[in-house]
């Protein structure tokens, strides 16, 4: 996967690899992938994670000191925590030579972090029980179970919010910023598992979900099967 070459700075001569989930199912993967695709990086992936037992190889988890997918390499830089990472290739590939991930005004810019945190730190149940495997490995997942009380009322939550943001015009194609991947990818785990989503919350989905960048993560090809299902939280 990737793409044009950016012009010179500093940093750009350096190779990028993303250490990623193999299957390919990791939601803060995608936000990684889609910081990198928006940004026109040239860079590579590689697996990461082995999800049939294996985990993170044990180099990358000395590198990183962490262990987790994703992860970036840039020249001798080893970074985990996809909000780092992408607030990292901000800072090293800049607007106005490369495109922005994040708004250029103070008050936006706050409230794309405030996003992008909620969907990183709350919202467990719903996380826990509608992995995001099931939304790329639709056809072969089980039907799902009921969502317990705690992962209903994320998800009225969810959509409320997003809901709101719509009315509000915070949502629209023109505003666009990384949070909107976030909570696209957020809501794709309820949009994939039958649940009803309301019309606007529809729209905005089916809207980012056009963009190249989401698409390159989305469709990126994957082993036929899904993760083993112990493996498979994320
Ligand atoms: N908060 C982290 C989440 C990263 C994370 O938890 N990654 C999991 C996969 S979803 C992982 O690498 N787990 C290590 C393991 O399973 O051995 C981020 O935003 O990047």
């Amino acid at each position: 996967m990737s793409l044009t070459s950016s012009s010179s700075g500093a940093l750009s001569g350096r190779t990028l690899t993303l250490y990623v989930d193999g299957y390919f199912v990791n939601q803060w993967d995608a936000s990684c992938v889609v910081a990198l695709e928006e940004k026109h990086l040239v860079y590579s992936t590689a697996r990461g994670l082995l999800r049939d037992g294996g985990g993170v190889p044990p180099a990358l988890a000395e590198r990183t000191n962490i262990g987790r997918v994703p992860a970036l390499q840039h020249g001798d830089l080893w970074l985990a925590e996809s909000l780092a990472i992408i607030e990292y290739l901000e800072e090293a590939f800049p607007p106005p030579e490369y495109p922005p991930l994040l708004p250029a005004n103070a008050h936006a810019r706050a409230k794309a972090r405030q996003w992008m945190s909620f969907v990183r730190s709350d919202l467990n149940a719903l996380r826990a029980e509608r992995s995001w495997w099931m939304c790329v490995y639709n056809e072969s997942r089980p039907q799902p179970r009921p969502l317990s009380r705690d992962a209903e009322r994320d998800s009225r939550e969810l959509v409320a919010l997003i809901e709101r943001l719509c009315a509000a015009g915070e949502l629209a194609p023109s505003q666009w910023n990384i949070a909107h991947a976030d909570l696209a990818l957020t809501l794709m785990r309820l949009a994939y598992t039958e649940y009803p989503l309301p019309d606007r919350a529809r729209a905005f989905l089916d809207a980012a979900l056009e963009r190249p960048s989401l698409r390159a993560y989305i469709e990126h090809p994957r082993p036929p099967f899904p993760p083993p299902d112990k493996y498979a939280a994320g």
